[in-house]
């Protein structure tokens, strides 16, 4: 029996590296549970594995999955009750946005940041593509690294083109498992390809016409990088589920809102129209901002619309 860990999942194969660096294709056998929750896939990418490998060969059978420290799930559509597990043990997340080609929704950002949150792992944002950007895309990518700054999420600016801005994210990377998604067409396997060139893996266009990626990596796959650590790379996503959370803690997942709650004259005020909501008087002085506050509604509103 040999340990290792998970480095590509592409449904029924598991590509696993041990611990002297060799590359082995796995199996499973057997089921494989985890308590609580169901997902479409029961081994997934950055989990610890025992393994039996065949005699002299690059093929193995994993038997035992190792307890996760952590896990980040998602779901496939809002309304969608599959989760998949989207990899394990990170030791931080990275959501790429990019101000245009494609757009990034304030909304999709904050899906990401609560789901991010719920599962206590820190997460941090990257504004990619700065090359692209006019006077009025700039006032945008600031206005949103502003606001999420003071919520207290780290910003980066880069430009995988013209190499900006990636000293500062290698060393931020450097020694930890690191995961990076966004939508499709942001440029997370441009990025990877500009930190480790030697990956060489395959990037796609953003088409004219919709201004969207075409979903060019279809498998989460980790990456060994040259300075240390590793990076995750997964297939863009159109929309964010949030998974396992009740109606009335989604705004703890919102720490400003959080923090500001605890104000509020009813201990299970929702911020909506309460009397002596504190939060709903923070947003309208703006010390909420309101683009913010405009997402936890809409999250909270499609969560009751699945319990109607
Ligand atoms: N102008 C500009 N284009 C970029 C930059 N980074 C990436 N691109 C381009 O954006 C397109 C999409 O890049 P990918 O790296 O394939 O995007 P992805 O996020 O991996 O997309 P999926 O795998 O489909 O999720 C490619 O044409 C890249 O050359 C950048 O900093 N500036
Ligand atoms: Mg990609
Ligand atoms: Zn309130």
């Amino acid at each position: 029996m040999e340990q290792g860990i998970v480095i590509k999942s592409t449904g029924s194969r598991y590509r696993v590296l041990d611990n002297k660096g060799n590359i082995i294709d796995c199996v499973i056998k057997g089921k494989f549970r985890i308590k609580g929750i169901r997902t479409t896939n029961p081994v997934a990418v950055g989990d610890n594995v025992i393994f039996a490998q065949d005699a002299g060969k690059y093929s193995g059978i994993i038997t035992k999955v190792l307890d996760r420290r952590n896990y980040i799930l998602r779901k496939s559509s809002n309304l969608s009750k599959e989760t998949q597990i989207i990899a394990a043990n990170i030791d931080q997340v990275f959501l790429m946005i990019t101000i245009k080609l494609p757009v990034t929704h304030v909304e999709f950002i904050d899906r990401f940041l609560i789901t991010a949150e719920a599962y206590r792992i820190p997460a941090k944002l990257i504004v990619n593509k700065t090359d692209l950007y006019g006077p009025q895309d700039n006032d945008k990518m600031e206005y949103l690294i502003s606001m999420y700054e003071k919520t207290g999420y780290e910003c980066y600016r880069l430009s995988v083109k013209d190499d900006t801005g990636t000293d500062v994210l290698k060393q931020n990377m450097k020694d930890k498992i690191n995961l990076i998604s966004g939508n499709s067409g942001v440029g997370k396997t441009s990025l990877l390809n500009k930190l480790d060139p030697s990956l060489n893996l395959k990037t796609g266009k953003v088409s004219d016409y919709h201004k969207q990626g075409k979903h060019i990596t279809t498998f989460p796959e980790m990456h060994r990088m040259p300075f240390g650590g590793f990076i995750i790379d997964t297939p863009g996503i159109k929309s964010f589920g949030v998974v396992d959370m009740e109606r009335n803690e989604i705004y703890h997942f919102f720490p400003e809102i959080f923090r500001i709650s605890k104000k509020c004259r009813y201990y299970n005020c929702l911020h909506l129209d309460e009397p002596g909501c504190a939060v709903r008087e923070a947003v309208e002085k703006e010390i909420i901002d309101p683009l913010r506050y405009r997402s936890y509604v809409n999250i909270l509103e499609d969560e009751n619309r699945k319990y109607r």
